[in-house]
């Protein structure tokens, strides 16, 4: 028989940090909001829960290993917003920001959640960001919920 592996969303019991830029903070503290509404909705308690910020998402990596490395979460949330339209270096903040942020799961071995929005203009963040519909935060929140169980679920060599 095929042994399924999978992770579920019950969220009870779970530390999750959410590591948060400032930066364009009127989407991010909407990606917040989402991202409490779905560990909320998913038994996450909020003395579980802790949010860290940072000035933009070019410093989400070194927040994120960190909260990863001190052993008081289960997963970290990176929440955080570039637009093209407002940078040049777009792209490098862009691709560093979702670099570091891979890094920091694969270091840890935490899951460590990409919930950055990369878009061209403000209206397309406004729309990820939950302004008609879907919320990247809440995404996030229950990708890092279905990652922590689906690790937990995985056989381990020792
Ligand atoms: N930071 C963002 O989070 N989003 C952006 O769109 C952005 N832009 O446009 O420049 C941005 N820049 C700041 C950067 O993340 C750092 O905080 C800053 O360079 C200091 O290191």
């Amino acid at each position: 028989m095929v042994r399924e592996l999978s992770g579920d969303f019950n969220g009870s019991g779970m530390r999750v940090a959410i590591a948060a830029a400032r930066f364009n903070s009127a989407i991010v503290e909407r990606l917040v909001e989402g991202a409490l509404d779905g560990l909320a909705r998913h038994q996450v308690t909020a003395d579980g829960i802790a949010i860290a910020r940072c000035p933009g998402a070019w410093e989400l990596p070194l927040l994120c290993q960190r909260l990863a490395e001190s052993g008081a979460y289960d997963a970290v949330i990176a929440l955080g917003c570039v637009i093209r339209g407002d940078t040049p270096h777009f792209d490098m903040v862009a691709n560093e920001c979702a670099k570091g942020v891979a890094h920091a799961g694969m270091a840890t071995g935490l899951p460590v959640i990409f919930g950055v929005l990369t878009t061209d203009t403000v209206e397309q963040a406004q729309v990820r960001a939950g302004i008609k519909a879907g919320n990247k935060g809440f995404d996030a929140a229950l990708a890092a919920i279905e990652m922590v169980n689906l690790l937990k679920s995985l056989p381990t060599s020792h």
